[in-house]
């Protein structure tokens, strides 16, 4: 695994439709509900969960591929099924710390949501099934929420010198989250920002 793998080469990988993989990947990240405690409304569902275990809420492979004078990062995620606390199983998601950095996200598999929101307030959230193709603005957050009851795969392509930024997100979460009810999603403001 060596993420700083340099050729001027085209390069391929193979994705696979049915399991959402692709090979070769230069990164593999987990992301635990342990990882993502904080960004759960109900933090006594996020306590119970941890209390009897921790449990997969999605994965990525990533391929940054970089030349001798430009990179284009590859990323597959992929979003088990489920809710904590009846919010949907979501991506942390963050903002770009360019805010001339856009990026793409592809969904390939599973229904939900790509949540975005700005520093200024603008919220949205678009619709997403297999082929939605979204072009998300370097200044828009980003998040993805599976509401369905597959997993969700997505893959995003972006620059890497976009840059994550996590802390805004952390501390404020996005303007609604996405919950269950009876089997439905239904969007209820931030209960955090009211
Ligand atoms: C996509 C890209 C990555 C991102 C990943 C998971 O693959 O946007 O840059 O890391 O989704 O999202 P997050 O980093 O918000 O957990
Ligand atoms: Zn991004």
């Amino acid at each position: 695994m060596e993420p700083t793998h340099i050729s001027d080469l085209p390069t391929s990988v193979l994705f696979d439709f049915a399991s959402g993989a692709f090979e070769p990947f230069l990164q593999y990240t987990q992301r635990k509900v342990s990882d993502l405690h904080e960004m759960f409304a109900d933090q006594q569902a996020v306590a119970e969960i941890l209390k009897n275990g921790d449990r997969l809420v999605y994965d990525i492979r990533y391929h940054p591929f970089r030349t001798s004078n430009s990179d284009m990062s590859l990323g597959v995620t992929r979003i088990q099924p489920g809710t904590i606390g009846g919010e949907y199983h979501m991506t942390k998601g963050h903002y770009h710390e360019r805010e001339d950095q856009p990026e793409i996200y592809f969904c390939v598999h599973g229904t939900g949501y790509l949540l975005m929101e700005t520093r200024d307030g603008q919220f949205q959230a678009a619709p997403w099934k297999p082929g939605a193709i979204t072009h998300i603005p370097g200044m828009w957050a980003h998040r993805v929420v599976n509401t369905g009851s597959d997993e969700l795969f997505f893959v995003a392509s972006y620059h890497l010198a976009a840059g994550h930024i996590y802390a805004p997100v952390v501390e404020r979460g996005f303007a609604q989250i996405v919950v269950e009810q009876n089997g439905q999603p239904v969007f209820l403001p931030n209960p955090r920002r009211v």
